[in-house]
């Protein structure tokens, strides 16, 4: 369901930057849950490039199931640009349900002038997509914009709407990565360190996918999963004790 969405992103990466290999911790680079006519299997990738110091995506394919696309570019910390944040979810062909947006890292007037107000163009085109649904795991004020894509939708609209938002989004966060001044002050690096840090530790404790990894592939490798790659820079000390 997802697989061309997949595709875009690679021949956009692979075309514009000089991407290397990051590595993938052992054992989590794939993996298949076998449990009779309920296979699924769960694949990375990640890379990296000068400007862009981690470029993960992931592929969940469980057939009729479950398919999912997810993916997060993190700039180098020279950037204080927003992460690229991509979650489309497809269960049982019924329910989709479909996340795009720029992270944003701050959230101060000029910041949010800078980096999310020229999405608002893009986004006013595809309105059926943006349908201002709550957030049960996340706070949309915390590292959501207000121009995100965020709906419940069907297979036809996957094809027809979010696949050409999709690649507009991409090419304007494209956009805003080429015009954007390079950090060098440390204090200003350091500041944005932190932010991403604190990006990861915040995702890796509200993810509501840990469940879902957990049932396929069990609570150990679950943790793994989110704590050591898709969220590397979370401690998973902090939040032992709450699951
Ligand atoms: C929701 N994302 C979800 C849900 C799942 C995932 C299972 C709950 C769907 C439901 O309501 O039943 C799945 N999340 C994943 C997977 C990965 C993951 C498979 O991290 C990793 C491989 N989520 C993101 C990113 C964004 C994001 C980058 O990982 C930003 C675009 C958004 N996902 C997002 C939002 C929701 C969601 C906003 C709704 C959660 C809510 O209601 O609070």
């Amino acid at each position: 369901m997802f697989q061309p969405f997949k595709e875009y992103l690679e021949e956009q990466i692979f075309n514009r930057f000089d991407l290397q290999s990051r590595p993938i911790p052992a054992g989590l680079e794939s993996n298949i849950s076998d449990r009779g006519k309920n296979r699924a299997t769960i694949q990375s990738w990640c890379y990296q490039c000068s400007q862009l110091r981690k470029i993960r995506y992931t592929y969940i394919d469980a057939g009729e199931t479950a398919q999912v696309f997810n993916s997060v570019i993190y700039p180098s910390h020279n950037y204080d640009i927003p992460l690229l944040g991509i979650d489309f979810l497809s269960f049982g062909k019924k329910k989709i349900l479909v996340v795009l947006d720029f992270q944003p890292l701050f959230r101060d007037r000029s910041y949010l002038g800078k980096y999310i107000e020229p999405m608002g163009e893009i986004r006013d085109k595809y309105n059926e997509l943006a349908q201002n649904l709550e957030m049960k795991f996340y706070d949309a004020n915390q590292y959501f914009s207000k121009y995100l894509l965020f709906a419940k939708t069907d297979a036809e609209t996957v094809v027809n709407r979010l696949f050409p938002a999709y690649q507009e989004y991409i090419q304007l966060y494209w956009e805003i990565l080429e015009a954007a001044q390079p950090l060098t002050n440390p204090d200003d690096i350091q500041r944005i360190v932190k932010a991403q840090k604190d990006y990861d530790q915040y995702s890796a404790e509200r993810d509501p996918a840990h469940g879902l990894f957990s049932s396929y592939f069990g609570p150990e490798w679950a943790e793994r999963f989110l704590y050591e790659f898709l969220f590397e820079d979370a401690s998973a000390l902090a939040v032992a004790s709450t699951r």
